[in-house]
């Protein structure tokens, strides 16, 4: 059975959204809305859905579809979020999931109630390079991790396609650092404490464009989570997540050129390049890739009745950090996470 989606938001990255959509089978987008004309034109004349709306509570209203997709930015998601477990719809919500800690619980209830599935676009986990370093340490190849670094270093102009990044109070640990909190949270559990440091290095900005974090997981391991968009390198590696992983029985290395070294029980060193999808365009194509990848994730939990490894209650403890690492950053000390 086709299963009929609905897009809000025909901005920059939801061409990607789109893209994936179309590429996954049993999947149907039928209706699109954007409150700004000239972007859902583009999106209705490139992808072909002609029934478009510029109001969501209209969308909804109209109904005819089973999940809704809200690639908005975040000052827009608890509503939307709102209205689609009002209409009785699944959703799968951009990150970052909200703009603070009681928006994004309320839209976690607002799901539960509605007994709809709720999952966060947070894709940076499920980027093929990364996936096969969590198959590696998941299947205990480096015994039990205790110290685990990810890393995010580029000094890619990223404000050209999103110019709002420039504009907020935050910017690194929001919008980037919340995947790489992520990734770190994938790798070694949930976090006890965390502290950070931030700066701003581009005067043209108005958030902070370096953090460096700190964080003692759970289960006793710690990870420096560090991210940075002031970093002049060659070869730029954008948008590579690098990771150092030491274990109890071995080390992890995820380098730049998507290289993965295992050093353990046995020893490996292969190519985790991503594939190029036909729509996909490099330096992106690893984030491209990763939006198929969890669409499908999506898809094949509502199909099976479980629940996302990204859904909105996970969400929440990533969104925690990042709340906490801002906290840290301007008080100067560390946080506990149950005070967030
Ligand atoms: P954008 O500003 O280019 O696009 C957002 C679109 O939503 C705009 O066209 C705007 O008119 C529309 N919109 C906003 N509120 C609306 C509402 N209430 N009703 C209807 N339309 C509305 O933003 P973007 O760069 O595409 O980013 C969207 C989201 O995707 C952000 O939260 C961003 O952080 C996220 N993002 C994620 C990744 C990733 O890898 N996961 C990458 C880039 C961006
Ligand atoms: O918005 C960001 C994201 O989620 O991934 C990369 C990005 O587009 C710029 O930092």
């Amino acid at each position: 059975m086709t299963m009929k989606g609905a897009l809000i938001g025909c901005g920059f990255f939801a061409e990607n959204q789109l893209h994936a959509w179309r590429d996954i089978e049993g999947v149907d987008i039928v209706a699109l809305c954007d409150r700004d004309p000239v972007r859902l034109k583009f999106c209705t004349e490139k992808f072909g859905v002609t029934r478009t709306y510029s109001d969501a509570a209209e969308m909804f209203a109209s109904g005819g579809f089973d999940f809704v997709d809200i690639a908005t930015t975040a000052p827009s998601h608890r509503p939307l979020v709102e209205m689609a477990a009002q209409a009785g719809v699944h959703i799968i919500c951009q990150k970052p999931f909200a703009e603070t800690m009681q928006d994004a619980r309320a839209m976690v209830v607002a799901a539960k109630n509605a007994g709809k599935t709720l999952m966060v676009h947070e894709n940076f986990r499920w980027q093929l390079p990364i996936q096969a370093a969590l198959k590696a340490v998941r299947s205990g190849a480096i015994g039990t991790p205790f110290f685990c670094r990810v890393s995010f270093r580029s000094g890619y102009d990223v404000f050209s396609g999103q110019p709002y990044l420039a504009k907020g109070k935050r910017f690194i640990i929001e919008d980037l650092g919340i995947h790489i909190l992520d990734i770190a949270r994938a790798f070694v559990g949930d976090v006890s404490q965390i502290s950070a440091t931030t700066r701003r290095i581009n005067p043209n900005i108005k958030g902070e464009d370096v953090a460096t974090m700190m964080l003692s997981h759970d289960g006793g391991a710690t990870s420096i989570v560090d991210c940075s968009y002031a970093t002049q390198r060659k070869p730029e590696t954008f948008p590579q997540s690098l990771l150092e992983i030491d274990g109890t029985e071995g080390t992890l290395r995820l380098d730049a050129g998507y290289k993965l070294t295992v050093q353990g029980k046995t020893d490996s060193e292969i190519d985790v390049s991503p594939p190029l999808l036909p729509w996909a365009e490099k330096p992106w194509h690893n984030i491209q890739e990763s939006v198929q990848t969890i669409q499908q994730h999506f898809v094949t939990c509502i199909a099976t009745g479980t629940e996302p490894e990204t859904s909105g209650t996970d969400n929440l403890k990533t969104l925690a950090l990042v709340e906490a690492a801002y906290l840290s950053a301007e008080t100067g000390t560390a946080i506990n996470l149950s005070d967030i």
